[in-house]
């Protein structure tokens, strides 16, 4: 039986992948690690101690924060400063991005966009929750980085990775070689490789989106949930709908079981809910490199041109067909016409 390999065995050995690289990009995926494991620390002990609850402060989203969302936001904020690999943070907890302030950071070659704790509204009832991060390579090379630097198109992510903190501690990632999964495990503190070369299935039958919205959705939407719920599912396979509110929770179970994740625009977000650089732009990232597919239900998401920060998007990410299903759907029904 193959010997445990765990998270930095791995990181360093896919390093002969990239013929110049010196380390840095190893040394900085090494330190989310480390923060994702203090992170879940709290997580699994939430509850216990007085972590739970809101913050009592609002991000520039204008959602309350959560105690957990902070604590995360502080870690990963902190291993990424002592790392010295990161110049610059985009934070979705943060109104602007941060400068990362460190003698060693301030010429360091990685900006990280980053969700520190996706679905935190689940933590007090026990809902798996995640990180959602996204590497890109700073792209002034002289002088302070700027919000030019963080503003890049998805297709210029240099590496993408999630964390679920669900039954299991999960650490998903990609450097645009394939996707591979490691657990955490507790006994020896490691993220160990579990899920090496994961790919989404081409097809599958579990669609996940909030039905709660369904006045509101496009009228390509509705065409695709009577297709799933009435017009396919008669004459080829049954669907079942799956949604926990967590789209780490969401997207990793379609990950490996097949499925779709669909958050479009609705009457509460016109513009789509989900944020692109540290939401959007990284899942597509990992799903697409595990051979499926994610747009704004007309577009590649990895093309969208960002301008803002928190900019936001429609999503429908998934297995191939699916997607492609509802896409055919979404111009069949557009009003943009
Ligand atoms: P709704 C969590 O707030 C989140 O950003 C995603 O993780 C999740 O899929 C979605 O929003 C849930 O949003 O409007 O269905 O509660």
């Amino acid at each position: 039986m193959s010997g445990i390999k765990t998270l930095g065995q791995f990181i360093i050995e896919k390093q002969a992948d990239f013929p110049y690289a010196k380390g840095e990009l190893s040394r900085l995926l090494r330190d989310i690690g480390i923060a994702s494991k203090i992170v879940n620390r709290e997580v699994n002990k939430a509850g216990l101690v007085d972590i739970l609850g809101a913050a009592g402060t609002m991000n520039i989203q204008g959602e309350g924060q959560q105690k957990l969302d902070v604590y995360a936001n502080t870690q990963f904020i902190s291993a990424l400063t002592s790392g010295g690999e990161c110049c610059i943070v985009a934070t979705e907890e943060e109104d602007e991005f941060v400068k990362i302030d460190s003698p060693v950071s301030k010429n360091a070659k990685y900006i990280v966009c980053i969700d520190p704790l996706d679905g935190s509204s689940n933590i007090d009832c026990n809902v798996a929750v995640g990180t959602i991060f996204s590497i890109y390579r700073r792209k002034s090379t002289n002088g302070e980085a700027t919000l030019q630097d963080v503003l890049q198109k998805g297709t210029e992510q240099v590496a993408a990775g999630y964390v679920i903190y669900g039954s299991s501690t999960m650490l998903v990632y990609t450097t645009g070689k394939g996707v591979n999964g490691f657990t955490l495990d507790p006994s020896i503190g490691e993220f160990c490789l579990s899920h090496p070369n994961m790919k989404i299935p081409p097809n599958g039958n579990i669609y996940s989106l909030n039905e709660g919205n369904y006045v509101h959705f496009p009228e390509g939407v509705k065409k695709y949930l009577k297709y799933v719920q009435v017009e396919d599912a008669a004459t080829n396979r049954p669907y079942t709908s799956r949604y926990i509110g967590s789209m780490v929770g969401d997207i990793h179970r379609n990950l490996i079981k097949g499925g779709i994740y669909i958050y479009p625009t609705t009457a509460r977000s016109p513009n789509g809910k989900l944020r692109l650089l540290y939401e959007c732009n990284p899942m597509a990232f990992i799903v697409e490199q595990a051979g499926g597919v994610a747009s704004d239900g007309f577009n590649r998401i990895l093309e969208i041109e960002p301008t803002e920060l928190h900019q936001r998007t429609a999503i429908f990410i998934g297995s191939e067909h699916m997607v492609h299903v509802a896409e055919s759907l979404m111009m069949e029904f557009s009003s943009e016409k």
